[in-house]
């Protein structure tokens, strides 16, 4: 699947790419594009042909020291606002259009010569259909406007697990957000070199029309298509579409795991350290969890970051250690504040672009869940907020360097990253899903991983609330049929020796309030607490179930939550579990004869338990 000059011509010369009329224009754009100086050929060629189809005024290539001039540029045409500079240093405010505020998945797609390939849980397009839709849509898109040409890296620049890309977009603002959330221009343009392995994605801003949106994947010619959005993972293309799901592809070719999770390094007070990932579904606490702040009664307790939404992990020396691809941040902001995620909030004081937010008075920004609602706010559409219902979106978000989170690990920069000892999934379940659960063995732990299901979130575009199957928190993220995915983590289970112990949490049930009962965010460090006594071997007890290994009672310090209670979310609700498991066999069988017979000889031995039990 290594692409070369030879996959660059087919592109050019199989599909029919250049038509009679972009011939002339890429004569006209070749010169603009070696005055550029970039010495990989095929990237010069791809630039020529997409300059030829979009037809910019201008091609900028972008170097690395080009952020403080886009972003004024970006305030002197009122795309951005300047936030209150004593507050909130060099930080801006951007509204996106409100047709265009969050992933939309159902104009996601996997382009695979076979349909099989892309699976049944994806969109599937031919690949040379996407490329001629992306033609019809993209001819003369940028004319009036800038080509920018964004190389980046993803992971540390020492990492023999870097990959490196190249966005090319019309939109400065996805620029500005590029050069935060990656390690861009000359350094990712040097690695790249004259090597032919990087992803190239294209996105153009166009029309915003929603029916008329694509964001298309073509895994086999390492190519990304984005047009007619411009709201992060839809436009941000290094991040879900590099990151994971063209990622995900080369992970499964090359024995490693590209994986939509959060990476922390745990210390206790005794120092011993812990490697902890985990996957939860947009919008359900990777961010948070990445951020955590130990309650003020587990003194000498440390979290530091090393990812707060992806990791790749690789087996060396036969454990797992995982890498954050990425060099900033794109968080939630409704919900963040001092109790919930004090770290948060320090850093995204300055140098940070807020998408969505409300405005206060003083020029700050304001979302719900920040603290007390202003007598006055500027809604996140720019319209008057006197006594609205949301005044920032649901989905608006912080773009922050990740060097300005004051608890980073030092192995986020470590070339091989974090050592993995334990791995969470979890999700927002209001019922049934307990506080937490250990796998008996891998093979378990892929069965957790598979059976995640959860309630949905305004990161994605459509219903909120509703239960749905999402698998290792992939569902939308995994580029190729996801049988295939759940056959990939069986085998990496057996290519590293030192497996990390594998979890299941839940921080979102509800009592019949409709409260959240488990307190959440720094006091899930309690939980934590438990999983580093597992993994150290020092907790031996704990209560075994056909759904895992639940802690006992008394093995959860958590002061704040009553006995009662802490009972309620450690319990089994056997019936439930069975329900549960009809609806997950239910989603598995799509796969037919693809899903591995070792996953469902776990179920098989789940449903047992649960039946005798
Ligand atoms: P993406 O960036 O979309 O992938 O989301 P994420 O998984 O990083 O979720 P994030 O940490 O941003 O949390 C999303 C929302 O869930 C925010 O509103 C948080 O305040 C809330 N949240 C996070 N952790 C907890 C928790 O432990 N308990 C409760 N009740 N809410 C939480
Ligand atoms: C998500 O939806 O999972 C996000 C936001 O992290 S976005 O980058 O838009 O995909
Ligand atoms: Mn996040």
């Amino acid at each position: 699947m290594a692409r070369s000059e030879d996959v660059v011509e087919m592109v050019t010369t199989e599909f029919g790419w250049f038509e009679e009329e972009e011939e002339g224009y890429a004569e006209k754009y070749r010169g603009a594009v070696d005055s550029l100086k970039i010495e990989n050929g095929v990237l010069r060629r791809y630039l020529t042909y997409f300059a030829a189809l979009t037809r910019p005024d201008n091609i900028v290539l972008i170097r690395g020291d080009e952020l403080e001039g886009i972003i004024s540029s970006l305030v002197s045409e009122g795309k951005l606002i300047r936030l209150n500079g004593k507050t909130y240093p060099n930080s801006y405010l951007y509204r996106s259009d409100p047709s265009d505020v969050a992933r939309s998945e159902k104009n996601t797609y996997i382009c695979t010569p076979e349909r099989e390939d892309a699976g049944p849980t994806n969109n599937w397009m031919n690949p040379a259909d996407a490329l001629a839709r992306f033609r019809d849509l993209a001819r003369g898109a940028y004319s009036g406007k800038t080509m920018y040409v964004v190389p980046y890296i993803l992971g540390p620049e020492e990492s023999p697990f870097a990959e490196t890309g190249v966005e090319i977009t019309d939109n400065p603002y996805v620029v500005a957000n590029m050069m935060m959330i990656t390690r861009s221009g000359k350094r990712a343009l040097d690695r790249i070199g004259e090597s032919t392995r990087f992803v190239l994605g294209v996105h153009v801003t166009g029309s915003l029309n929603p029916e008329e949106r694509y964001i298309m994947h073509l895994p086999e010619d390492d190519m990304i298509l984005s047009v007619n959005t411009a709201y992060g993972g839809n436009a941000l293309l290094s991040k879900k579409c590099h990151a994971l799901r063209i990622a995900s592809v080369h992970a499964k070719r090359d024995g490693w795991m590209a994986e939509h999770m959060m990476a922390i390094e745990v210390v206790r007070p005794d120092g011993r350290a812990f490697g902890i990932t985990g996957a939860f579904p947009s919008a359900s606490g990777k961010t948070n969890l990445s951020m955590i702040m130990p309650p003020s009664d587990m003194e000498g307790w440390k979290a530091y970051l090393v990812s707060d939404d992806i990791a790749w992990m690789h087996s060396v020396n036969g454990s797992l250690y995982a890498i954050n691809p990425e060099y900033g941040f794109f968080g939630v902001a409704p919900g963040t504040n001092e109790r919930t995620n004090p770290n948060a909030l320090d850093a995204i004081r300055h140098d940070t672009i807020f998408t969505n937010v409300a405005l206060t008075d003083s020029g700050e920004p304001w979302w719900e869940g920040l603290g007390p609602r202003p007598p006055h706010l500027i809604d996140w559409q720019g319209r008057d907020c006197n006594g609205c219902e949301q005044a920032a979106h649901p989905n608006s978000r912080f773009t922050t360097p990740i060097l300005n989170y004051r608890q980073l690990s030092a192995k986020y920069s470590d070339p091989r990253g974090l050592k993995v000892d334990a791995m969470l999934f979890g999700g927002r379940r209001s019922t049934l899903v307990p506080l937490v659960r250990e796998a008996r063995n891998w093979a378990q732990g892929v069965l957790f991983g598979a059976m995640l299901r959860a309630e949905t979130t305004a990161a994605i575009t459509g219903k909120v609330g509703v239960v749905r199957q999402d698998p290792m928190a992939m569902i939308a993220f995994c580029g190729y049929n996801m049988a295939d995915y759940f056959s990939h983590w069986l085998r990496m289970g057996s290519m590293v020796k030192d497996r990390p112990r594998i979890y299941y949490v839940n921080w979102f049930r509800k009592d019949s309030k409709g409260e959240f009962i488990w307190p959440g965010f720094g006091e899930n460090m309690r939980v934590i607490e438990w999983i580093t006594g597992r993994v150290s071997g020092e907790i031996t007890k704990g209560i075994e179930t056909p759904i895992g290994i639940l802690p006992e009672v008394d093995d959860i310090r958590a002061p704040g939550v009553s006995r009662e209670r802490l009972e309620e979310i450690l319990s089994v609700d056997r019936d439930g579990w069975l329900r549960e498991l009809d609806e997950v066999e239910a989603f598995f069988s799509q796969f037919g004869d693809r899903f591995p017979v070792e996953l469902r000889k776990e179920i098989e031995r789940m449903r047992e338990g649960l039946e005798n039990w």
